[in-house]
């Protein structure tokens, strides 16, 4: 096939790949309907993909995974600066040419009985100025349809590329070369854990994963270059890359603004993204529901985009009655991975809302289910077009991006965090992003579900350099000239009381919330200072049905005793970390709030 572009670039780099992994042949991608339909077939052929019922679930496939392969691998994903310095104490380091070397190793030959796909991709709408070209090398069909949901494929990427254009290159591999006349035949292809590398090169904006066709590890333009090598893009060009949803919010006389909201991986952003208000006369709408870009114009708002063009969400979890504009949004055109099959050829996963149909549901492993683990994998994920999501705003394609009113930040907390509380300032407001603590979830797969950790910004597994200097960009952020900064907001669906119960029924009555917080951004009345910064009454906020006015009370006070030892940990164990990188200001802010707690 010849090459559908005279990119010298992009043309040497493809034959120095095909050259060293070795494939059958090289296919270049142009994003067309038929070439997604024969990637579908390709992993049908291989016995990779189930078709769901089509009457059904027209266009619905299951994929499932390798038990090995089912979310992100933080542990052996990398930031390959010149110096550990730079990649900081958060990242995983390996020198950029001893890493290169391993790989190189790794991917000789790897391709071997593979077809290599070459798909040009544009994250951000094609052409937009705020857009970015990756291309991404791929043995994987599966990755080819994702990609093709994902972000924006195709001929059309090569030519706003043309002969000298920029790309960032990103090369992956599943790691598992066939030998001639084999086939996958059932068995999804990745290698052992201790092969398998997400690599990424700062400096040269170069992304290297092999050994895992699993979401984020196989996706690359989602967290490798979106969030990770992105981010490095932003701290040097003065805006930000963010592992953040982003929602328009309409109230009953019309007036609309948009919020972006960071929360670590599986703790809401997509649900927050399509939520049903159950205040009346509110209406929320989806701009995004993972990553934002966002930067300043000339007006001074901070204008967001969503740089993806699909939702690759958490299936376990979605309902009609928790997210039913989800539910839509994957009625046709979607993959699913590893959920459950039931007897009738459709979906199902835990907290779908109902029982499955009699007969044997087959589980995320392929087994008849046995009841006694869940049925589908808790990373189970849909990968879907945007554009068929009922909830989507009319804004959420506009190069220009959208105006953000306001910034929250979130995590699982069963204790401490209060529902919902505002910065004082926006340096207070850094701060708050910065002590951000999340119960760890099965996205991703090297970590203990459960406990407790600290997740700056939710973006500890995606900054792509120091996390301090990624707390001291922020910082500088709020000092740029003119700039008509965000508010910013704490907030927390995940209370629990002492026996496990949750004490916030969430999902759509997070609406009460959206909404206090768009009358925090008026100057309208309804809130108080305290020492952690300024909350709403509880009648601010209403009452749902089944909340108590103790539990209530519980979700909105300050507890000391629990913001002291919160405090205490930031002290002794996270600043600490990031040494002469943490910027003054948020030790400042530190020193001030154990003042107030003090007194
Ligand atoms: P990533 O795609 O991993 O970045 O995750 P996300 O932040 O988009 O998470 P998502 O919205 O998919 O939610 C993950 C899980 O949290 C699902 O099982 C949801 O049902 C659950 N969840 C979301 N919102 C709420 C809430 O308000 N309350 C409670 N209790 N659970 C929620
Ligand atoms: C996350 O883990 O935050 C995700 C899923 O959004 S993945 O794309 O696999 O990283
Ligand atoms: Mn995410």
């Amino acid at each position: 096939m010849s090459a559908p572009t005279q990119n010298a670039k992009l043309l040497q780099w493809v034959q120095e790949v095909a050259a060293m992994t070795q494939p059958t042949a090289v296919v270049w991608c142009d994003g067309s309907q038929a070439e997604y339909d024969r990637m579908i077939q390709t992993t049908i052929d291989a016995g990779l993909a189930t078709p769901l019922d089509q009457a059904k679930r027209p266009g619905g496939y299951l994929f499932r995974s390798d038990p090995s392969d089912v979310a992100r691998v933080e542990n052996r994903t990398y930031i390959a600066s010149k110096s550990p310095e730079d990649a900081g104490p958060t990242n995983n380091w390996i020198d950029p040419e001893a890493l290169k070397a391993t790989m190189r190793g790794l991917y000789t030959g790897c391709m071997s009985g593979r077809t290599m796909y070459v798909i040009p991709f544009s994250m951000g709408p094609i052409g937009s100025p705020i857009a970015k070209i990756g291309v991404e090398i791929s043995d994987s069909a599966y990755v080819v349809a994702n990609m093709h949901i994902m972000t924006r494929v195709g001929t059309k990427v090569l030519e706003v590329l043309g002969k000298d254009g920029e790309f960032i290159p990103c090369l992956h591999s599943v790691g598992k070369p066939l030998a001639e006349g084999q086939s996958d035949n059932g068995q999804w292809p990745s290698a052992p854990v201790d092969h398998k590398y997400i690599s990424h090169f700062p400096e040269e904006r170069l992304i290297w994963s092999y050994g895992s066709g699993y979401g984020g590890n196989a996706l690359l333009g989602k967290k490798c270059l979106a969030l990770r090598i992105a981010s490095a893009q932003a701290r040097d060009e003065g805006w930000l890359a963010e592992h953040m949803l982003i929602l328009k919010l309409t109230n009953p006389e019309g007036k609309s603004k948009f919020v972006a909201a960071a929360f670590p991986s599986a703790c809401g952003k997509t649900n927050l993204a399509m939520l049903v208000p159950t205040v009346p006369g509110w209406k929320v709408e989806t701009i995004g529901d993972d990553i934002a870009w966002m930067k300043f114009h000339s007006d001074g708002q901070l204008y967001a985009i969503n740089p993806e063009a699909g939702f690759f969400g958490v299936a376990p979890g979605t309902s009609v009655k928790s997210n039913p504009n989800a539910m839509t949004t994957i009625a046709k055109n979607t993959i699913f991975t590893n959920v459950a099959l039931t007897s009738d050829n459709d979906v199902w996963w835990e907290g779908i809302g109902f029982d499955p149909p009699a007969g044997d549901v087959i589980d995320w492993k392929g087994k008849v289910w046995d009841k006694k683990e869940p049925a589908a994998h808790p990373n189970a994920r849909f990968t879907v077009p945007a554009s068929q999501c009922p909830a989507a705003a009319a804004e959420w394609q506009d190069p220009a991006g959208v105006p953000i009113s306001a910034i929250l930040f979130g995590g699982r907390r069963p204790g401490t965090i209060p529902l919902v509380h505002e910065a004082r300032s926006w340096n207070h407001g850094v701060f708050l992003g910065s002590i951000v603590g999340s119960e760890v979830t099965a996205a991703a797969l090297d970590l203990k579900a459960g406990t407790v950790r600290r997740d700056p910004f939710a973006m500890l597994p995606f900054c792509g350099y120091h996390m301090g200097d990624y707390f001291q960009h922020w910082i500088d952020i709020g000092k740029t000239p003119g700039a008509k900064l965000p508010r910013i907001f704490c907030v927390n669906w995940f209370r629990k009381d002492a026996g496990g119960r949750w004490l916030w029924p969430g999902y759509g009555e997070n609406s009460r919330v959206l909404k206090w917080i768009f009358e925090q951004c008026d100057g309208l009345d309804g809130s108080q200072e305290t020492e952690i910064g300024i909350m709403p009454s509880a009648e601010a906020i209403g009452r749902p049905e089944g909340v108590s006015a103790e539990d209530m009370a519980e979700l909105l006070t300050v507890d000391r005793e629990g913001w002291r030892a919160e405090i205490a940990d930031v002290h002794a164990n996270h600043y600490p970390k990031f040494g002469s990188r943490m910027p003054a200001e948020l030790w400042q802010e530190l020193r001030e709030l154990e003042a107030r707690l003090a007194s």
